[in-house]
Parts: C-alpha cells; structure tokens; sequence
C-alpha cells in the first residue's frame, strides 16, 4: 500500500492589503497516511482549517502527494519532559536557559527575534551564533513538512481537532535530526494555546507550561543553525521534502499539579533556581542503569565510561561484591549507633588496621565519607588563632573543612610552593596546617610532595594530604604520594573508600595518638551512625585486592598513558600524569558540545565547567580504568579529539549579549 503525504494550508487574503501582497497565514497541517485513511485525513484537516481559533480562513488548500517510499526514513523521537512556570515571563526565562544549555550564546536575542517576526507560514532558521537570517523566502519561512508519527494516521483525532504535542512531537524529531541544526524554540500562535517548548539533539523535547500569555495570537518557531552557509540548502531541503516518520513518541510528559504557591519565605529558591538556569549552570541528575564497568548503561544504551572513579574495577568484583553481601547477612543493614556508641562491628577495627598498614600509616580511623573525614579532621585540627594554608584547587571538602575549622584560610597559588613559603613566613598563628590534595581532582595532576615537606619543616606546618584520587592509583603498587616520590610523607593523610576501593565511606590514617585524640574531636566522626557492614566489608576485601594484585595498579596507569599519548597525538592538550586526563576546550559551549557529540558516539566523558573549575577553563575530564580495553581507548581518544576540534570550529567567539543603553 503506498503512502502519501497529506498537507494542509490554511490562509486568508490581508484586510486591506494590496493586491500583491501575501495572504495571512492561519494553520497549516502535515500527515502521512496510507490506502482508505488518506481521504479521511484530508477531510478532517479541512474541517480543522475551517474552525480555527484565528478565524476563518477564504483558501485551503489540501494536497495529496505519493511518496517516494525507498528514501522514507524513521527516526526516535526525542524524550520528553515538562517543565511547569507561573507565568510567561517565567517560562521565557526558562527558554532562555534550556537555549544557552545547548550551547546557544544569545538566547534572549533569539527570543526577541521570534516574538517581533510577523506571522509566517514557517519557522525561521536563523544562525545560532550570528542570528542571521538563513531561510532562502523569510516572508514564508522553512515549513518542515512530509511527517507523521508511525502509525499516526490510526489515531482518532483530538477532541479539540488538533494535537498540539503529539504534532510538535514529531516535528521537532524531524527537525533535530536534520543537519546542523542545534536547537529548537517553539511558541504557537493559537491565541487559547500557551503552552510550548525547546527541542534539541541531546536536551530531548521540553515543554514549557507557559511562554505567551493566553488571547495572544503572537507565536512562531525558530531553528538554530550552526554550519557552513554552503549546507544551508541541504537543510533547508531535509526539512521541506526528505520524508520522515517518527516512532515511538511518548505520551505528552504531565505538568506538576499547581501547587500551592511557595510560602513567601522559600521565594529565594525559586529566584536561585532560575537564575541557575537562566546561566545555564542549572544541574540535572542522570540515572544510569547498572554498577560501574568499562561500559555502563544510560538510557537503555551501553555507553563506555569514562567518568568514573571506580578506578580499579572493584565496585562491581565479584569478591568484593560478595564479602559485601556477607557482611550484610551477618551485621545487618544498620548499624543503628555511632562508632563510640554500639555501632563498631568488628569489620571496623579489621578495615582500620589493615588500611594504616597497608598504606604506611600507625593507624586509620574510619568515617561515614570522605567529605566527612576532611570536614571532621581539619575542623578538630585547627580553630580560632590558627592558619591554615590551602592550595587553590583542594577539593570543596577541604575547602568546607577550612571554613568550619574557624581558624584564618589563607590560600595559596596551585602548587606554587615559593608562594606557600612567602606566606607561611607573613601569617602567623598559634597551630599552623598546610592542606593539599594529594592528586587534584579535576586537573590528574599530583602535589610538590617534595616541595610541601620541605616548606612545612621549615615553618612547622602541620601537613594534611587527602589521596582520595591517589590510593590505588599512583605509586608502583598503588600505595600513593609517598610511594610516588619515593619518599616518607607528612604525617596525617585523608581519603575515600568509595574510588579506587569501589565502596562507599572515606578514612583519616596517620599516627595512633592522633586517630585517638580524632575519635573524640572529629565531630563528624562522634556524631554520625557508624558506617554500615556491607560497604565495610567490600572495603576490606577490595583492599585485600589491591595489595594482592598490584597488577590491577599498572593496568591503570598504562591505560591513562595510552590514552594521554594518543590524544597528545591527534593534538588535544591533556594535561596532568594520573588516571585523571583532562581535555581542556577553555569556552564551556566547546566542553559542553563535545561531551554531547562523544555521548552520540556512546562514551561517556563529563564536560566541567564553573563553578567546579574557573570561567574559562571548562575541560572534558575523562577518568581511566583497570579494565579499559585498549581498543575503546584508542577509540575514545580519536572520537574526543574530534568532538573538541569540531566544537571548536563550529562554535565562534562567544559575541556579548548586546548592552542596554538606556
Ligand atoms: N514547519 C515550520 N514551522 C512551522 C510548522 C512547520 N511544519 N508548523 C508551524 N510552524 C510555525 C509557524 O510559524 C506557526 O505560526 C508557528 O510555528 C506555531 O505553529 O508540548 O501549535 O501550529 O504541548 O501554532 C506546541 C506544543 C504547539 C507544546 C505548537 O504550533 C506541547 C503549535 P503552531
Ligand atoms: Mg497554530
């Protein structure tokens, strides 16, 4: 049975317009359907043309056209979600954050262009970075049309005689699968209907609740274009002829029932909140499907994952995962009490003592994480009168510990140990700590151990390390800083159970007179319930593994060799000596376009961007594993050198928003 494409075009003569002129446009409709439906289609399309909320319209027109079936693609359509708004003032400044995540620069000028532009039959296809105009006739616009939802023409129509989603569900497929075309912003012109959306390639589809205030007929839709001008015909040409059916469109996402207005006290948070988005910092939370591996599953597919901190593969070892079901069938879920009251099971004493011993260290002192053991410790170590030296990329658990502490935070430039030097001599203090990550986080680089002991001997510093990133990771087997250098470290060390060691909690090692006074000081060890057995147990046993098999440690670094020679091959600066390989792209729009082009190709790198690294400095941060295989490495680099370099060409500049002279 052949299919065709239905389309409908309903327009009226303007009052008092010359002769010339073009009608007005009132709505337009585009189906594909096969055999009896065809005619059915036709004719309720025709209806809906004549009960239009734009009034009657003096000429439809209703063409019926074969289709070539041989080139009829079917596409996904995009996932869905609804975000709901007051108002239109506030929907718009949704739209305008959704916009700026996908990596549009001006979305405010863009928003303005559509509510300014007449009423046209299409939508404007404007270039994402100049706005410039790109639709060859911008009296009509770009009409994507030969398009339907996969089995649509089964459906019976709506009760309102149009399908406001499910037909802008289909169309914004069509139009995020068409070449070079970044984003979507839609606003319909039907006075009654105010709801509408921002479609893009890796945002999916979001409805907005209200971009236009109700009785307002001012509607349009605008397609972000960023490519060659020599492509634009191309396009133009996949959205106006390429036949597409969509498959799958979700049912319309629900908007969150009308609550009762937020209490006049939390109004900050939805201020914060849209202002968060409005800079496009607004954060969402991912779900992934399965334990931590070389690959995970996101969204029903398997991406390979670059982006973990289980470093080592322990998370998901089946020994690892057994001792851990052992301890929970033995210990129970809880431990229902604080490590000083009934909640030490033996697990805890046997983690402490074979992870000081391990490490080099008297003794260690368990903690529920390690933001817990960083806050607990330096809080305890240091009050009012006293100084602590900071580098200025340490973790935000150091830098919350630095601040709870009480005592005067003096930072110091990263890694700059004459700077640490000129500073410890200016600010004195009665107790004096330096603080420092052991390998930084979002940089894979690894602290002037040789440096800090040095300086800290001369000023009598206190030194902390936290190896949070460095235990399992560097040194030959996995020992960390001091096995790195080669050399005997400073005293107090802090770190994590849950990354290298794959499970959950964080520890404070260093000599047994410390950890005893700790037990009783550590104001986040004394006042949280004690670390519950099953992750205790994992810990245990994974860090059997790790001085058993320091193989798995040699694995790691190779790969993070590998891939950090062959992205410096293919010419991306990478930075940093440990299984952290950042890939810096500077302009956040760059990292955050090519974490999106390197998860279409099915690897998962993390774009970052401020506030977790400077303006300016945003980067890919890819994490290495044990278990990479070198194939996926390879593969990966290639892939994400060509993301960064293809995100840097297409995205120019970033133009200022235009200032208000007034
Ligand atoms: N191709 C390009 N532009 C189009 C097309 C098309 N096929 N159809 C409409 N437009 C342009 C045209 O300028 C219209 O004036 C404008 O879009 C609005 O069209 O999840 O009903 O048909 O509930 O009024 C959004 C649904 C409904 C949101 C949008 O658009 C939701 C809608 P309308
Ligand atoms: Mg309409």
């Amino acid at each position: 049975m052949s299919l065709y494409s239905i389309r409908m075009r309903a327009s009226r003569a303007r009052s008092g317009g010359a002769s010339g002129e073009r009608p007005e446009h009132i709505s337009g409709a585009e189906r594909i359907a096969a055999g009896e439906a065809v005619a059915d289609l036709a004719a309720e399309l025709a209806r809906r043309a004549l009960g239009h909320a734009k009034g009657q319209p003096d000429n439809i027109h209703v063409s019926i056209e074969a289709l070539d079936e041989e080139t009829l693609l079917r596409i996904p359509a995009l996932p869905a979600r609804a975000v709901s708004c007051a108002d239109a003032a506030t929907g718009l400044r949704l739209a305008a954050a959704l916009l700026r995540e996908t990596g549009v620069p001006r979305p405010g000028a863009v928003i303005d262009l559509l509510l300014n532009a007449p009423p046209l039959r299409g939508a404007m296809l404007v270039d994402a970075d100049t706005l410039e105009r790109l639709e060859p006739d911008r009296e009509r616009g770009v009409r994507a049309t030969r398009m339907d939802m996969a089995g649509g023409a089964a459906l019976p129509p709506a009760p309102d005689g149009k399908q406001h989603y499910r037909e802008a569900a289909v169309l914004a497929a069509k139009v995020c699968a068409a070449p070079h075309i970044i984003a979507e912003l839609c606003i319909s012109d039907d006075p009654d209907y105010v709801t509408g959306y921002v479609a893009a390639p890796g945002l999916g589809y979001v409805r907005i609740q209200r971009l236009k205030e109700a009785g307002s007929p001012r509607g349009g839709r605008v397609f972000l274009y960023r490519g060659p001008r020599e492509a634009v015909a191309d396009t133009v040409a996949f959205l106006e002829r390429h036949p597409v059916l969509v498959e799958n469109v979700p049912p319309p996402p629900p908007f969150a029932p009308e609550s009762a207005p937020a209490p006049a006290s939390l109004a900050f948070v939805e201020e914060e909140l849209a202002e968060a988005r409005a800079a496009g910092l607004f954060r969402s939370i991912e779900v992934f499907e399965s334990a931590p591996g070389p690959r995970v599953r996101h969204k029903g597919r398997d991406l390979l994952l670059l982006a973990s901190g289980d470093y080592l593969g322990l998370a998901a070892d089946s020994r690892v995962m057994a001792a851990a079901a052992e301890a929970l069938t033995a210990y129970g879920a809880g431990t229902g009490g604080s490590r000083l009251t009934t909640g030490t099971l033996p697990l805890h004493a046997r983690l402490e003592a074979e992870l000081a011993a391990f490490a080099g260290s008297e003794a260690a002192l368990v903690f529920s994480s390690g933001y817990a053991a960083n806050v607990g410790l330096l809080s305890a170590l240091c009050g009012k009168g006293d100084v602590i030296f900071s580098d200025s990329l340490n973790h935000a658990s150091i830098i919350d510990g630095c601040r709870l502490s009480g005592a005067r935070v003096v930072v110091y430039p990263h890694k700059d140990m004459a700077a640490l030097d000129r500073l410890a001599r200016a600010h004195q203090g009665r107790r004096r700590a330096v603080v420092s990550d052991a390998v930084f986080s979002m940089d894979g680089d690894v602290a002037d151990l040789p440096g800090l002991t040095e300086v800290a001997a001369r000023h009598g510093l206190i030194t902390v390390l936290d190896e949070a990133h460095a235990l399992g990771v560097i040194g030959r087997t996995g020992r960390g800083i001091c096995e790195h250098f080669g050399l005997s470290g400073p005293a107090i060390f802090t770190g994590s159970l849950s990354k290298a060691l794959g499970a959950d909690g964080g520890y404070v090692r260093g000599p047994a007179r410390l950890m005893e006074w700790l037990r009783h000081k550590g104001r986040s060890f004394v006042f949280s319930t004690a670390l519950s057995a099953a992750p205790v147990g994992a810990a245990l046993a994974a860090l059997r593994i790790l001085r058993d098999e320091p193989a798995r440690v040699a694995r790691l670094q190779e790969n993070a060799a590998l891939f950090r020679a062959r992205l410096r091959e293919h010419g991306v600066d990478a930075p940093g000596e440990t299984a952290i390989v950042p890939l810096m792209a500077g302009d956040e729009r760059v990292a955050v376009a090519a974490a999106h082009a390197l998860r279409e190709a099915g690897i998962l790198i993390s774009a970052i961007r401020y506030p977790t690294v400077a303006r300016g400095a945003a980067r890919l941060r890819a994490a290495l594993r044990a278990d990479h295989q070198k194939d996926d490495l390879v593969l990966s680099a290639s892939e994400a050198a060509k993301a960064l370099s293809r995100a840097r060409t297409e995205i120019p500049p970033p133009v200022p928003e235009p200032r208000c002279r007034c």
